[in-house]
């Protein structure tokens, strides 16, 4: 099992910002701004290329909510994910970063 699908299932704790019956967002361990949420499915789903469209459709107004719920809606915030090993992706179920609470720098690598 996936270290994210045990964050799910409570096996390894998270420090929770969000939650509803099919997606979860937590503060990530190894932040890389003042704020940075991970976003992810309940359901293991590998990656960004493996996502349905039903998935995503559920899962756009669930980001807008965390947002709004830290209070980055109006400030702003980067909402990047990485797919695949070349795209950087580490933890292989699929995530969001959310990246705010100040003003970022935008560097393609
Ligand atoms: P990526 O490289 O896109 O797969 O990002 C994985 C992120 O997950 C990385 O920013 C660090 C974070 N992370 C790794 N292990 C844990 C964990 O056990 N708990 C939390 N909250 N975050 C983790």
């Amino acid at each position: 099992m996936c270290i994210f699908c045990k964050i799910v299932n409570g096996e390894i704790p998270n420090n929770t910002v969000h939650e509803s019956d099919h997606f979860l967002a937590f503060h990530d361990l190894y932040p890389k701004a003042p704020i940075h949420i991970l976003i992810i499915p309940k359901q293991h789903v590998d990656c960004f290329q493996d996502v349905s469209p039903e998935m995503m459709a559920d899962m756009t107004p669930f980001i807008q909510e965390v947002a709004t719920k830290v209070g980055i809606d109006k400030t702003g915030y980067r909402l990047i994910t990485n797919n695949g090993d070349d795209g950087g992706q580490e933890i292989k179920h699929l995530h969001f970063h959310m990246l705010g609470g100040g003003k970022l720098i935008w560097n393609h690598q």
